[in-house]
């Protein structure tokens, strides 16, 4: 009440001249009597206090507007301030209205209820005033505050996601983008200058990116390459034999043969061999119980390599020295040998030794190169455009970075075509269904019962089984007349049954008469892949370096194996402790906790556990272990799969010294 009392008695203080006015103008009036004398308002204002106008009846005043003539007829009090003063003095006299007036005047401020304002109140001359901050409107009560929703406006100028808030609001990003300083604008995240995130190249997109890989490897679990088996579908196009190679293949004659031009075919040698010929290679198998026995001699230095399981590949000779991220097994052996006899156990699909050419990219996975060049082209990174292929070279793939030189004819007087999009339009090379004694014009239509899928070859394939093809000049094994549809996951046997794909392998397609074998050391959960992300790498676990590191799951960012068993153990060196970041764990949900990661002291259960999950968690979080040392579990089930994990940690100075160990 504090307020409404000084306010009263500043009305009360404005009032004070004319109250003191008053006794003077009564005194006036007062000296009346006596003889009658001409009053005008040329006189003294006619004792009027504001305006007097001459009458017959003598002066009349008349007040400003803002004032009312009072009962004296002369004087003029202040409208407002004379209603409040006299009501104080005298209710009865006063009408309803003025009541209303008086109540807003004296209760309505700030000080009673904040004035019925929602937020801001300020008391003003004319009463309250209500306010609201920003991001908030005055509805029109003129008291209560709403929100303003910026995201119905130009989308709260964000570039990507709005979200309403009261009294603001929030931009986003889409993933794969980052907001700026601005708050605003979405920037793409360029995921190929982080470390670790392709095998091979990186391609950075808006919104995302892609990775590839190097001729000779296959993509998988969207970031890895594993070296392609191209010896696994049809023996590698190889006539003879297939030697597959980290990051190659080749193909090798027996002997008394040599290969061909077109690398892949062998021709019988004809008296000696020229000098500087590739190495001969003699390659006899003969059946045992378990697998095949084959004899292998060469003329001079060999190289053994370890393989995917109890495959085992086999280079001969010095044509092409051995690549340095070849593996060598023990038993390897090289030097200037000149005939060197060794047998070799090789893993063989379902007794063929026969098999189709792999198809590295299955659809979809392929990744593009940021300009798509054209089959007879190819992308120049420097100049940034697709440019011909030169003579003598061709390109048969969209995308490619580099064109292949055309084969060589024996005969010299054969032309090239420049441009060449196939290996066929070189010039002169059989097509694909056809063969030549030298693989070049005139050309032979493939038999009944064979095919040839490449051009400029010299023999065609078998379809295996006595089985026919429809018309001469077959291509694919599909030509061939099987007496079932194999589906996907399955090949076609020569004893006329489609049978699931080997561990290890996969088919995507319906009709083959081969499974491709997985990339590098990557392997299937089950028989009957159908799909290149079948296959996984189930590599993990392990000691963890002392200061920095992170663990994933196995394959990541592929979907991580079925019952995959990790563990990992980082040791701390004294006096420093673990901080561990989960940017993101993506597990099935399931009812059982069939995968989990667990981060605790030891392997005991009953260590002092840090961090326990078998959920998905998309949002980060950071932790310090409660123990120095921590043992680290990730454990799959046979059922769902899922993206795992990829966990950052860092070991920091503890300065406190002490704590638990
Ligand atoms: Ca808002
Ligand atoms: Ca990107
Ligand atoms: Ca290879």
């Amino acid at each position: 009440m504090g307020g409404a009392g000084r306010r009263r008695g500043g009305a009360a203080r404005a009032l004070l001249p004319l109250l003191l006015s008053l006794p003077l103008l009564l005194l006036l009036r007062a000296a009346g009597p006596g003889p009658p004398e001409e009053v005008t308002c040329g006189h003294g204002n006619g004792g009027c206090q504001h305006s007097c106008e001459d009458t017959a009846a003598g002066p009349e005043c008349s007040c400003h507007p803002q004032s009312e003539l009072h009962v004296d007829g002369r004087s003029c009090p202040e409208r407002l301030d004379t209603a409040l003063e006299v009501t104080e003095g005298s209710a009865t006299s006063v009408a309803d209205g003025d009541k209303r007036v008086k109540r807003r005047l004296l209760m309505e401020t700030c000080a009673v209820g904040n004035g019925g304002c929602n937020r801001t109140c300020k008391d003003t001359a004319t009463g309250v005033r209500c306010s609201c901050p920003v991001g908030f409107t005055l509805q029109p009560d003129g008291k209560t505050c709403r929100d303003v929703d910026e995201c119905q406006t130009r989308n709260g100028g964000c570039d990507h996601v709005c979200r309403n808030t009261a009294g603001s609001f929030d931009c986003s990003c889409r993933k794969g983008f980052k907001l700026l300083t601005d708050e605003k604008s979405c920037q793409d995240v360029d995921e190929c200058s982080l470390e670790r995130t392709c095998d091979h190249s990186c391609i950075n997109r808006p919104g995302s990116f892609a990775c590839a890989c190097n001729a000779g490897y296959t993509l998988y679990g969207f970031t890895h390459c594993g070296d392609t088996d191209e010896c696994s579908v049809h023996n590698g196009g190889c006539q003879q034999v297939c030697v597959n190679t980290v990051g190659g293949y080749e193909c090798q004659c027996l002997s008394g043969h040599t290969l061909h031009w077109n690398g892949k075919d062998c021709v019988e040698a004809e008296g000696a061999v020229a000098a500087g010929a590739s190495p001969r290679v003699s390659l006899q198998c003969t059946r045992s119980a378990g697998g095949d026995r084959c004899s292998l001699s060469c003329r001079s230095g060999i190289h053994l390599s370890s393989g995917l399981q109890e495959a085992y590949s086999v280079t001969c000779g010095s044509s092409s020295p051995p690549r340095s991220k070849q593996r060598e097994s023990a038993g390897s052996a090289s030097g200037d040998v000149a005939s060197v006899r060794t047998s070799v156990t090789f893993k063989l699909n379902g007794g063929i030794c026969s098999l189709k050419k792999a198809e590295p990219f299955p659809e979809g996975l392929r990744p593009a190169p940021p300009v798509s060049c054209r089959a007879g082209t190819y992308y120049d990174g420097a100049q940034e455009r697709c440019i011909l292929c030169p003579d003598g070279t061709f390109q048969n793939e969209e995308g490619q970075i580099t064109c292949e030189p055309c084969p060589r004819p024996e005969n010299p007087g054969v032309q090239k075509t420049p441009e060449a999009w196939n290996v066929s339009e070189c010039g002169g090379l059989c097509q694909p269904g056809e063969y030549s004694a030298d693989g070049f014009a005139p050309c032979q239509l493939c038999a009944l019962g064979t095919f040839q899928p490449e051009a400029g070859r010299t023999s065609c394939l078998p379809c295996g089984g006595g089985l026919p093809t429809k018309r001469l000049g077959a291509t694919s094994f599909q030509d061939c007349e099987t007496r079932v549809q194999c589906s996907p996951g399955h090949f076609y046997t020569t004893t006329h049954r489609c049978v699931r794909c080997p561990a290890g392998t996969y088919q995507p397609e319906f009709g083959k008469n081969s499974c491709v074998s997985c990339p590098g050391n990557t392997t299937t959960d089950f028989d009957g892949a159908t799909n290149l992300t079948q296959c996984k790498n189930r590599r993990c676990g392990g000691e963890l370096g002392d200061f920095t590191g992170y663990i994933e799951s196995p394959n990541y960012p592929g979907n991580y194996p079925a019952n995959a068993e990790c563990t990992w153990v980082i040791n701390p060196p004294p006096k420093r402790r673990i901080l561990v970041v989960v940017p993101e764990i993506f597990l099935p949900i399931e009812d059982d906790c069939g995968d989990f990661l667990v981060m605790r002291k030891t392997a005991s259960r009953g260590s002092a556990t840090t961090y326990e999950t078998c959920q998905t968690y998309e949002r980060p979080i950071a932790f310090t272990s409660r123990s120095r040392r921590l043992w680290i579990q990730f454990k799959s089930n046979e059922g769902n799969s899922a993206k795992g994990f990829q966990v950052p940690y860092v070991t920091y100075d503890d300065a406190r010294g002490g704590g638990r160990t």
